[in-house]
């Protein structure tokens, strides 16, 4: 499916034509989850990742109201420069974004959202949103949990940070009918460390039985993505102690301050990153490397099995 708004980089789409695989990144990681120069530094990085593991890499944002589904190393620096001057944007701001040619920071919604539009079905990130803890008094709820439902996007991340309430999250997956995949563990890994004691779904070990499980996912036509979720390399885990203090230290802040919608995010992980200092966003730039090495590994045994039903 195209559309008017979509812009997909020529080397994205002939790879995507000739059945090569390619791989999705989202750009609210670059300009809202990291400093710069080490978020754009950390996205490059990545995409060479990617390529050497045997796929191309598509960085994903919205510039200048365009849906980009690939983006140069000049954009990929525009962003992390800009940073959070750049407005997140979800799937309820496309269309005034679009309307308007503004830019746009895509997160893991709107990212699925447009590698969909351009045919891409494998996805890296860091952590996805969920239900944050209290979410029974303010309701507060990503959208990513609802776009995992409805768009056929599989979605490879180091689980979510416990600034969630990791239990209602899996509740919520669970009503909404997404696969949660542990890679080689059964147990949900909570970002920094690999351990959260939450069980996931499914336990799968090799990048081939992923794309198994996905692409009969697509032929028996159910609608909606996979997540996988893949532990934190052992020697860049993080001190539990150590999060579980920045963590609960930040969301007494956020309240405190009065913080709200989709600025509440954004908070919550500035302020884990500033009192847990660079040992938190190195392990934040091993992971993300870690998952892109294996959405690129699972991208490929995708497209060796042809193109799906
Ligand atoms: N969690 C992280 N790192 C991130 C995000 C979440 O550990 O960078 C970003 C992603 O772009 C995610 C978004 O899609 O925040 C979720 O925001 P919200 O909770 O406002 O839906
Ligand atoms: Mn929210």
């Amino acid at each position: 499916m195209t559309n008017a708004f979509l812009d997909v980089k020529p080397e994205v789409a002939e790879a995507l034509a000739a059945g090569r695989p390619v791989v999705a990144l989202e750009s609210t990681i670059i300009s809202h989850g990291m400093p710069y120069p080490q978020n754009v530094e950390t996205a490059l990085h990545v995409e060479q990742i990617i390529r050497e593991n045997g796929a191309v890499p598509a960085t994903i944002a919205i510039i200048g109201g365009r849906l980009k589904a690939g983006l140069s190393a000049e954009e990929i620096e525009y962003f992390g420069r800009k940073g959070t001057a750049i407005a997140k944007a979800s799937r309820r701001d496309l269309a005034v974004l679009c309307a308007r040619g503004e830019d746009g920071a895509t997160t893991v919604t709107t990212t699925m959202m447009i590698a969909s539009m351009a045919g891409i079905r494998i996805f890296a990130t860091g952590g996805i949103g969920g239900v944050h803890r209290g979410a029974e008094t303010t309701m507060d709820i990503s959208a990513d949990l609802e776009e995992l439902a409805q768009t056929p996007v599989m979605v490879i991340c180091a689980g979510a940070k416990s600034i969630l309430d990791l239990g209602l999250t899996l509740e919520y997956l669970e009503t909404k009918g997404v696969p949660v995949i542990g890679y080689g563990t059964q147990e949900l890994p909570a970002f920094y460390t690999r351990s959260s004691g939450f069980g996931v779904d499914y336990c799968i070990d090799t990048p081939e039985e992923l794309a198994r499980a996905f692409r009969v996912q697509r032929e028996l036509g159910l609608k909606g993505g996979m997540l996988v979720t893949n532990p934190i390399p052992e020697e860049y885990s993080m001190p539990n102690a150590v999060i579980d203090e920045a963590i609960d230290r930040a969301i007494a802040e956020c309240s405190a301050q009065g913080i709200h919608g989709k600025a509440t995010t954004p908070f919550l992980l500035a302020r884990v990153a500033e009192l847990t200092g660079g040992d938190s966003l190195a392990s934040n730039i091993r992971l993300v490397y870690n998952n892109a090495a294996l959405a690129a590994r699972t991208a490929c045994a995708y497209c060796r099995m042809g193109s799906p039903a």
